[in-house]
This record gives structure tokens, C-alpha cells and sequence, in this order.
């Protein structure tokens, strides 16, 4: 048997968690053959610590086989010690009455914390998902914050924004989400972030020829997508939390297991290709394979694509501006 892989998660008692944690000691994550050890980080506050015991103790009730153990913690320090996999995924909500500025230096804090105990106590190889808001800028500051890893182990969650475009092509074109490959999404996870179908196909045909209809693109579902989460708020009354955790799940599967040449799309640093700068935390697409992503490289990009990425490229420009002086 396969020795235990440690995966820290944060937030480990919001909403989000609790979709997540029981997959994960399932091995919906890292395989059925996995055995993990979840090192589960929550505020220091009372109440979130006792509400993280309960969730543990369902995690108990399960008696999950392949869950080689668990801890709570409420120090980075302690949590993310020896990890393999991080899930940052709490992060601070925007209060009322709390600017988008303040909004972005309470999570700077967050993320410059928690970057530098990865840093300190982390295994060299972790791997890093930032499902927490701002996603892109926060893994970005974790990513600044932990300069003796890798920078290309840090990424961010766009994986719910591309799994909303897949279900609302499929439903489009009345065919299996399963059939639908080479899709994308480009840039921030927001609702400028751009979906971008040219390149997809099913059972080899263009899936932007079957729509043939840049109305659509443009007015349904572009909108539709972007706009998907507050579409779930308005309806559920709270924010995506179980296609979120799945998300992760995905995200955090493929890079660990492979995708067999299938494209997916993660918020990784840029390497300054398709024009990005170097470091921006931006969704494109990869392949993976045993542990590692790759960019798909050399696209075409149309006037079109170019405005939809420049927009989405000054938004995530003008949040890590705004942050910079906290790193
Ligand atoms: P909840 O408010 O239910 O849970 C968040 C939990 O994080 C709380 O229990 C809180 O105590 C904890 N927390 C806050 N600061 C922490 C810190 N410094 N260390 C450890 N734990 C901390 O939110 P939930 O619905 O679970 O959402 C979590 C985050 O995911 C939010 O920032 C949300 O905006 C974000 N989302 C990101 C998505 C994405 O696609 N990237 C989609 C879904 C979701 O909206």
C-alpha cells in the first residue's frame, strides 16, 4: 500500500469544506488507492475551532478507509507541516460596508501568513490551490510570499468557471459534457474572465461552427457564465459551495493524476506567453500529466479573444497593483 499523502485544507469549517473533506477522504482526489492525512486549518476563534471538531467527527463517522488520519489546527505553522497538497479555501468574506481596497489588504494578510509557513514547513513538492476570493491575487501573494518553492506549484481555482461553460455548451448543443474537448477559460475568476469555445470540439467537430451564432457568445453565454454565481446566490440564498468543492477536486485530480492529453483550465503564474506577464495568476489551458501542467502553447487569438483577455488582464493587473506594497 501507498504511503499517506498530507493535504492541508483552510476553511476547513465553511461551507465549501464541508462539500470537500468527505470527498477528498473518499479518494475522489487523489485515488482510490491513496491513503491521506487531512491537516485541517480553521480561525483560532472558539466557535470555528468546535464547529471544525464537529465536522471531524462526521468525518469519524464515516469510517472512511483510506483516511490515515486528521488534525485541526489554528496556525499555518502547524497545519501545512510536511504537506503535500494545500486547499486555501478560507479566505475573508467582504463584510458590509468594506471596500473592494480593504477587502483585498484583509485577504493580503491572510495569504502573506499562510505563503510564508508554506514556505517554512511545507514539503518542497506542495501543491497549491487557491479557492479562497480574491483566487488569483491571493495565490499570487501566497506565491510571492514562499520564494523558496517553486513558483509553479501555486495556482488558482478557475476549474468551477470552466466546468459552468462545459454544462452550458453541452445543454446547447444537446450533447454529453463528457463529448465536449478544447475548452477554455482565460484570465481572472470573475465575471470578466472569458470562455472562449473556438478551439473545442465534439466527436471532432468544431463546437463553434455547430453554434454558429456569435450572438449567443457574446449576449447568453458569456453573461451566463460570468455572471453564474451571483445567478446561485440570488437563487440558493448562499454562494456555490458544493460545485465549488468539485471544482477542486477536479482541479486538484488532474494535476496529480493526469489528464491524457484533455485540456482543463487552471489559474497558473505566467511565463509571459499569449502576452501575459510574467508572474499574473491567469487562467489558460494545460494538459497534465504525473504531477506537472502544461500550457497549451500558440493559440490564435482573435480581436475578439484579445479584447476579452486585456479586459480581464487589467482587472487582475489592478488588483496585485494594489497590493504590492503588502508583499
Ligand atoms: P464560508 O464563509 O462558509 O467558509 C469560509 C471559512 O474559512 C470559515 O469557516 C472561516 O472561519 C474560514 N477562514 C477565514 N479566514 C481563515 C483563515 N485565515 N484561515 C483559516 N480559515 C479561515 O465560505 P465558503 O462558502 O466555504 O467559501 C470560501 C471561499 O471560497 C470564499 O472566499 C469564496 O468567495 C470562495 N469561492 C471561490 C470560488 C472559485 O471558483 N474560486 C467559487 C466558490 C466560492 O465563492
Amino acid at each position: 500500500t501507498k504511503a499517506p499523502m498530507r493535504v492541508a485544507v483552510t476553511g476547513a469549517a465553511g461551507q465549501i469544506g464541508y462539500a470537500l473533506l468527505f470527498r477528498i477522504a473518499s479518494g475522489e482526489m487523489l485515488g482510490k488507492d491513496q491513503p491521506v492525512i487531512l491537516q485541517l486549518l480553521e480561525i483560532p476563534d472558539e466557535k470555528a475551532q468546535k464547529a471544525l471538531k464537529g465536522v471531524m467527527m462526521e468525518l469519524e463517522d464515516c469510517a472512511f478507509p483510506l483516511l490515515a488520519g486528521m488534525s485541526a489546527h489554528g496556525d499555518p505553522n502547524t497545519a501545512f507541516k510536511d504537506i503535500d497538497a494545500a486547499l486555501l479555501v478560507g479566505a475573508r468574506p467582504r463584510g458590509p460596508g468594506m471596500e473592494r481596497r480593504d477587502l483585498l489588504s484583509a485577504n493580503a494578510q491572510i495569504f502573506t501568513a499562510q505563503g510564508k509557513a508554506l514556505n517554512a514547513v511545507a514539503k518542497r513538492d506542495v501543491r497549491v490551490l487557491v479557492v479562497g476570493n480574491p483566487a488569483n491575487t491571493n495565490a499570487y501573494i501566497a506565491m510571492k510570499s514562499a520564494p523558496d518553492l517553486p513558483k509553479k506549484n501555486f495556482t488558482a481555482m478557475l476549474r468551477l468557471d470552466h466546468n459552468r461553460g462545459l454544462s452550458q455548451i453541452a445543454a446547447k448543443l444537446g450533447k454529453p459534457v463528457a463529448s465536449i474537448e478544447k475548452f477554455c477559460v482565460w484570465g481572472n475568476h470573475s465575471p470578466t474572465m472569458y470562455a472562449d469555445y473556438r478551439f473545442a470540439t465534439i466527436e471532432g467537430k468544431s463546437v463553434k461552427d455547430l453554434i454558429n451564432d456569435d450572438d449567443w457568445n457574446r449576449n447568453i453565454f458569456l453573461p451566463t457564465v460570468g455572471k453564474r454565481g451571483a445567478a446561485i446566490i440570488e437563487a440558493r440564498g448562499l454562494s456555490s459551495a458544493a460545485s465549488a468543492a468539485n471544482a477542486a477536486i477536479d482541479h486538484m485530480h488532474d494535476w496529480f493524476l493526469g489528464t491524457n492529453g484533455r485540456w482543463v483550465t487552471m489559474g497558473i503564474p505566467s511565463d509571459g506567453s499569449y502576452g501575459i506577464p510574467e508572474d499574473i495568476m491567469f487562467g489558460v489551458p494545460v494538459t497534465c500529466d504525473a504531477g506537472a501542467y502544461k500550457r497549451v502553447e500558440g493559440l490564435p487569438i482573435d480581436a475578439f479573444s484579445q479584447r476579452c483577455i486585456d479586459k480581464t488582464l487589467a482587472e487582475l493587473m489592478e488588483e496585485q497593483d494594489g497590493v504590492k506594497h503588502l508583499l
